[in-house]
């Protein structure tokens, strides 16, 4: 019976020691989690959408001051980009078909404005311009803490996703207020972006 007494706490020490272990590695699952997350676009004319036009690569990593960072690279290389800068922004919902289904900039949140000229350059989604050359090669790499690829309120993955536009002129971030076209005007390209698992 002590015997019987004694495998049992042993049992039971293990089946304690093993929870303890495991829900230290489950509490650290989320931090995994959130960084190298990807995602990309296949981006596409709007004038045709048979046309593809560059690739857009997003990737989540954590600061060492914990905050959630999204490169961004952007390339671009079809002879359907004029030369020149031209406005680049995270659009609100994942549709390019048409260009305009991609509807207003991305800008969650309880004070959302999407409105491309009329609250610009403070959208979640408002991103530097791209600069493409003669040969209609263009390259942007930048960061944003303004969306997150992982759940949360700055998710770009809501419940109707989001899409990447590339207008037709530069974005001027608007410095008098609202313009029209002032955020770069009408659209050039568009792609939808999607979790890459
Ligand atoms: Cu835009």
């Amino acid at each position: 019976m002590a015997n019987f007494l004694r495998i049992g706490s042993a049992l039971l020490l293990l089946l304690v020691t093993m929870q303890w272990v495991f829900g230290e590695e489950a509490s650290d699952v989320p931090e995994q989690t959130l960084s190298d997350i990807v995602a990309k676009a296949q981006v596409h004319s709007c004038a045709d959408a048979e046309v593809h036009v560059g690739t857009l690569t997003l990737q989540q990593r954590i600061s060492d001051e914990g905050i959630k960072l999204v490169d961004v690279e952007l390339e671009l290389w079809s002879d359907s980009i004029e030369a020149g800068k031209h406005a680049v922004h995270i659009h609100e919902t994942a549709n390019c078909t048409p260009c305009s289904a991609a509807k207003g900039h991305f800008d969650p949140g309880p004070h959302s404005n999407t409105s491309p000229d009329g609250n610009h350059p403070f959208h979640m989604g408002d991103l530097p311009n791209i600069e493409v050359d003669e040969n209609h090669q263009g390259s942007l790499r930048t960061t944003t803490s303004r969306i997150t690829l992982s759940d949360g309120p700055l998710s770009i993955f809501d419940s109707d996703g989001s899409a990447v536009i590339v207008h037709v002129d530069a974005d001027t971030y608007c410095p008098e207020g609202e313009e029209a076209g002032c955020a770069g005007g009408a659209r050039a390209a568009c792609g939808v972006i999607q979790r890459v698992e």
